[in-house]
């Protein structure tokens, strides 16, 4: 008798030896298991601590990756390579992964925070019912400026400013399709869904005009470059002004009266996901009111979560830029799903765009 528990409790610790190596192996390379989980996400887009304190508390280890465009995280989900269990595309991406079937339905009984978003932001028309998405953080595009280096007695209101001759080289562009494509589009009195072809091509034309003044096509690098007063102007998203607000105070925000996009970025459960328990935990735990709250003072975009923000600084909160009534924001565009050509050609004009530049 004495052999046969020996033997057996040789068995249980060589198997959770094994089990434990095979965790951190799996973890090393990016494949989430029973305990671990793999984030995708866009960059500078979390409080890191946040990511401590979950696995601390879970005893999940997170591989955390970052991407810095909609397209580039879709590819990368398609490709299959890495298995994410938690993505955080905007908008009409979610939509397209829903049309593509590449992800999850999730479980709203494992989400008990999803109580504090605000109903604004639940139910909206590219996920009926929040069938596959939570949203995580919202937002509009518009112009980020410097007021100290903007031109004597330029007034700045909207799109048509920038083509400006006094603004030679002072303008950062975000890198974004979509984004910059729409800027194009919204500064002729087009809509930003717009697939009109000449529209499109009367866009590029357009956005080639602005070149002289444009300085650099840039990531996230735009917060650094504005806070360092590098540039006048940055064409962006609402949250880096925000951030970079925190840093120098010259800078100011304006969404362009021409009209201009509200998105919404939110957390959903891709197909190829392996901790699919562990995903809804981590999504119902950046629900919760304060952590959400830390990690939106943290990262400085607008929240959904309405339960966070009694634990946010006033003057966060209360700052029209950032927390617009919906008078602003009902005339403003979400970016509708155009389907895989015309994305494709968007992304084409862009790419002519910026050979044109060189
Ligand atoms: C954060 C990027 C926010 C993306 N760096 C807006 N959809």
């Amino acid at each position: 008798m004495k052999s046969i528990m020996r033997s057996l409790s040789a068995i249980l610790i060589v198997s959770i030896v094994l089990l434990i190596m095979i965790n951190r192996l799996n973890a090393a390379q990016g494949f989430s298991g029973d305990n671990t989980l793999t984030v995708y996400n866009w960059g500078d887009y979390i409080d890191e601590e946040l990511i401590t304190l979950f696995e601390e508390e879970t005893g999940i280890t997170i591989v955390y990756e970052t991407f810095d465009s909609n397209e580039a995280m879709m590819t990368k989900i398609q490709q299959g390579g890495t298995t994410y269990d938690v993505a955080v595309p905007s908008e009409y991406m979610v939509q397209k992964m829903v049309e593509e079937d590449l992800l999850i339905e999730l479980d709203h009984s494992k989400l008990p925070n999803l109580s504090n978003i605000d109903e604004r932001f639940m139910d909206l028309p590219f996920d009926p019912n929040n069938q596959y998405s939570i949203p995580y953080f919202w937002g509009t595009v518009g112009i980020i400026f410097n007021t100290n280096l903007l031109p004597e007695g330029m007034e700045l209101t909207g799109w048509h400013d920038l083509w400006d001759p006094a603004l030679e080289n002072q303008i950062l562009l975000i890198d974004g399709a979509r984004e910059i494509i729409g800027m194009g589009l919204n500064s002729l009195g087009y809509s930003l869904n717009d697939t009109n072809p000449e529209h499109l091509y009367q866009a590029l034309e357009k956005l080639e005009e602005l070149t002289p003044n444009v300085r650099a096509i840039v990531g996230d690098e735009n917060k650094m470059l504005m806070a360092n007063n590098e540039a006048t102007i940055a064409i962006g998203w609402s949250g880096d002004a925000a951030d970079i607000m925190g840093e120098n105070e010259a800078i100011d925000y304006l969404v362009p009266e021409e009209g201009s996009n509200l998105w919404f970025d939110n957390f959903v459960i891709p197909k190829t996901a392996r901790n699919i328990d562990g995903a809804h935990q981590f999504i119902n735990f950046m629900l919760d009111a304060e952590i959400a709250a830390q990690n939106t003072e943290y990262v400085s975009y607008s929240t959904p979560n309405k339960e966070a923000l009694q634990f946010m600084p006033e003057e966060m909160v209360e700052d029209e830029r950032f927390y617009p009534d919906p008078e602003l924001t009902d005339r403003l565009e979400v970016y509708e799903n155009l389907g895989q050509r015309n994305l494709a050609f968007y992304n084409e004009l862009f790419l002519q765009f910026k050979m044109y530049r060189k």
